[in-house]
């Protein structure tokens, strides 16, 4: 009865091992080797910390740069440059089972400099190349987080925000934190990297083809309004845009710009989407639709372009940080603001500057994590055809 318990302990006492990690190296490079390590329940696990100042703490592959609750985490190991090989410290993981172990560097956290945001990440039993888990897709995450914390480390203060054109200082934008998704649809499985926000949805679409929400453009007694004028949307639902009597656009601007099409700050280009024009006839019953795909989580801006409307308040949003500045009312008043016939003289929810600024605030960090996030987003698209 004890032999085979003996026999059991010896087999797997001479079939672990013991891996070797990396952590830098003396040129102070910023990432572990190798990078990506295939271990067996049993095994040990052995970093090796080098000169400068690391850790090896235990991550999620939802927030590779986030001490996942309850995981493993070396503290900072500081090194001198002059202690020899064999005197540098260690940290060993034991690895008791074959799930994916995800590990990063927590060495100037949240700032442009983190260790993790320059890809200083690891991981043990991970997914294979081309898998939603894969290394490449948690390192990947690992640099948009770094990215990230760079574009925002160079918006200017809160209080030098101001619009696009005429004279208004406008609210801060939010601070999106990008997190990294793996997202089961039926037969399709995939990863997804997003820009999260206080009260926005995830990115998991309901289905293969997202809900429809109907947004009814204008209606009857000249109502110039979008109704309802703010929605929560997931990515892959479609906004049917419902055109009633007049001529009204649904056309994307900015927050900074709420009047104007979006266009890219560098080449001026328009990149938002537009309707174009729906003239609907007094007597019509049957009243024209145009649909929009949401793709991202990240709060999207738009306006009638028709003369008078916009200025007018005829604005409207889908994932509005509610929780920021940039909630869809402060939108609603700069387009009335900036737009309406009453600006200069009207009592402003902002206050007006006189002095002569910049008004180069476009290049928000919106716009960098934005493009990011369409690239992914596209990536997916095209995997999923
Ligand atoms: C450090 O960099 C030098 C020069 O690029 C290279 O020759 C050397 O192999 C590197 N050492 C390590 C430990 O990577
Ligand atoms: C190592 O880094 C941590 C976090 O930045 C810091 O608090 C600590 O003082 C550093 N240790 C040394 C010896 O530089
Ligand atoms: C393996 O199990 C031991 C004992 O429960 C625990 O201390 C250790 O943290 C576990 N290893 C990992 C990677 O979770
Ligand atoms: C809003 O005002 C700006 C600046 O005067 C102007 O360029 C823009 O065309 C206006 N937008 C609309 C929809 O009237
Ligand atoms: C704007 O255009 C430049 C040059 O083509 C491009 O590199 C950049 O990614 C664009 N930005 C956005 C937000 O589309
Ligand atoms: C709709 O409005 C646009 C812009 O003002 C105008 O060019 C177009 O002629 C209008 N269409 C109709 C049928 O009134
Ligand atoms: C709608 O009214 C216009 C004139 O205002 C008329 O020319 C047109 O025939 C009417 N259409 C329908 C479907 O009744
Ligand atoms: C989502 O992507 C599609 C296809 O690229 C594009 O037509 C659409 O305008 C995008 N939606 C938004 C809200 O930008
Ligand atoms: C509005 O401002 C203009 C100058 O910008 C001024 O001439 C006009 O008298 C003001 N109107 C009111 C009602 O204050
Ligand atoms: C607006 O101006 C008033 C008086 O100059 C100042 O006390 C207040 O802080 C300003 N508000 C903002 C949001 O800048
Ligand atoms: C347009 O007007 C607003 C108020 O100004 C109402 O709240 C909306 O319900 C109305 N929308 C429609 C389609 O009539």
């Amino acid at each position: 009865m004890f032999i085979p318990f003996i026999g059991l302990v010896l087999a797997s006492a001479i079939s672990a091992a013991v891996i070797d990690i990396q952590v830098s190296d003396d040129n102070a490079t910023l990432a572990f080797t190798p990078e990506a390590i295939a271990a067996n329940p049993g095994d040990q696990v052995v970093y090796h910390f080098n000169p400068k100042n690391h850790t090896v703490t235990q991550s999620s592959f939802a927030g590779p740069c986030s001490l996942k609750p309850g995981g493993f985490d070396s503290g900072f190991q500081p090194v001198g440059t002059d202690v020899a090989t064999a005197d540098r410290p260690t940290f060993t993981v034991n690895v008791n089972d074959t799930q994916p172990i995800w590990v990063f560097c927590k060495q100037a956290s949240n700032t442009p400099n983190s260790h993790c945001g320059a890809g200083m990440v690891h991981a043990i039993n991970c997914g294979a190349d081309g898998s939603p888990n894969s290394f490449t897709n948690f390192k990947n995450a690992a640099l948009a987080i770094g990215a990230q914390l760079k574009a925002n480390s160079q918006s200017p203060p809160t209080s030098t925000w101001t619009a696009d054109y005429g004279t208004a200082t406008i609210p801060a934008p939010p601070t999106p934190s990008l997190m990294t998704d793996t997202i089961t649809l039926g037969n399709d499985v995939w990863t997804t990297t997003y820009s999260s926000y206080p009260g926005s949805p995830g990115p998991t679409p309901v289905s293969s083809t997202g809900n429809t929400i109907e947004v009814i453009v204008g209606g009857p007694n000249g109502n110039l309004s979008f109704t309802p004028s703010r929605v929560s949307a997931s990515p892959r639902d479609t906004i049917k845009f419902v055109f009633q009597v007049k001529n009204h656009t649904v056309t994307q601007s900015s927050f900074a710009a709420p009047c104007l099409p979006l266009t890219n700050k560098t080449t001026g280009q328009r990149i938002g989407f537009s309707s174009g024009f729906f003239p609907v006839a007094a007597n019509t019953t049957d009243f024209p639709t145009w649909s929009l795909t949401i793709n991202d989580t990240s709060p999207i801006w738009a306006y009638c372009g028709q003369a008078g409307h916009c200025g007018s308040g005829m604005v409207f949003a889908v994932n509005s940080d509610e929780s920021s500045g940039q909630t869809f009312a402060a939108f609603q008043n700069l387009a009335k603001t900036l737009n309406g016939t009453t600006s200069s003289n009207s009592t402003s929810p902002y206050n007006t500057t006189t002095s002569g600024n910049t008004g180069n605030n476009g290049a928000t960090p919106n716009s960098v994590g934005g493009g990011l996030i369409v690239a992914l987003i596209a990536a997916l698209v095209g995997s999923l055809l």
